[in-house]
């Protein structure tokens, strides 16, 4: 196990949290949803992640903010508006546990797994673990393994907030084809080039780029994906965000989500194994 010092339990509202603080970087992840909370490197101390200001600590609701776990499902299952499963899967609405933690080269690796991969919506049987890299960069592998002796499909994405001083100032770099906007019936669309926010944001990238890099006046953030099939570019705009109990009237001016995402599908055979992954500097 990790040396102690650098691992606390803690509290924030109803959550029980993990807090690493080892030499390189401070990170929170909160054991329901498996939720990262917050990450910065104490190189520059910048937070990355952005987490609503009224965010429901509740242990019940998803949290607006951060990095949502969404899994076996990224979004409504199969699309359908009048879903009654849970949007974005139900492994963000469940207690996790840490099952392991141990130092490694670059920082500090913690394990953790959900309470249960089955559920209504999924006729699979998986086995799920979330690996979290703390060190002078975030590294996120969601590690799903197909555990029974029939293949099964699932979609899924590492839904992260990053937060930006003024997402009238921002640009994302690293994006390029064809995405689906889904505030225009999912119509196909070409990447814009410079690639600024000016509206309500909700587009499926097909290309699944490597790297996107938040830039900003004073500030880049790198985010690299692997594993993945697409990128989610998503910001409610203010209709939304007024709306959405959870985020101020203005908060989405100070975030936008990158989110590394398999949104066609990915079919696992009894015994394989696929890592998703995004690595944040
Ligand atoms: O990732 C984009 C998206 O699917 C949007 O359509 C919007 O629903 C967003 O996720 C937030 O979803 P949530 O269920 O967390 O409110």
């Amino acid at each position: 196990m990790e040396n102690p010092s650098v691992i606390t339990h803690d509290r924030l509202g109803s959550l029980d949290t993990i807090t690493v603080k080892n030499n390189v970087a401070v990170a929170q992840i909160s054991l329901f949803g498996g939720h990262i909370l917050s990450y910065a490197p104490l190189s520059d101390n910048r937070p990355r992640l952005w987490l609503s200001d009224n965010a429901i600590l509740d242990g019940k609701t998803p949290i607006r903010g951060g990095i949502p776990i969404c899994w076996p499902w990224f979004s409504n299952l199969h699309g359908q508006p009048e879903q009654t499963l849970p949007s974005h899967g139900y492994v963000r609405n469940q207690l996790w546990t840490l099952t392991d933690s141990y130092a490694v080269e670059s920082g500090t690796r913690l394990e953790l797994h959900p309470t249960t991969c089955s559920g209504d919506g999924f006729k699979g049987t998986a086995s799920l673990k979330l690996v979290v890299t703390v060190g002078h960069r975030l590294q996120i592998d969601l590690v799903t393994q197909n555990i029974c002796d029939e293949p099964f499909s699932y979609t899924c994405a590492l839904h992260s907030y990053f937060t930006v001083e003024d997402i009238g100032n921002t640009r994302l770099i690293g994006l390029s084809g064809l995405y689906g906007d889904k505030t225009r019936e999912w119509q196909l669309t070409q990447t814009p080039e410079p690639y600024t926010l000016f509206e309500e944001t909700d587009r499926v990238h097909q290309n699944a780029s490597p790297r996107v890099t938040i830039k900003t006046p004073s500030h880049q953030t790198q985010v690299d994906s692997s594993g993945h099939d697409s990128i989610v570019v998503w910001n409610p705009w203010q209709e939304n965000a007024t709306r959405l109990a959870d985020m101020n009237n203005n908060g989405y001016q100070t975030m936008v989500c990158v989110e590394s995402a398999i949104t066609n599908g990915k079919k696992l055979l009894p015994g394989e194994v696929h890592t998703l992954s995004q690595n944040i500097g």
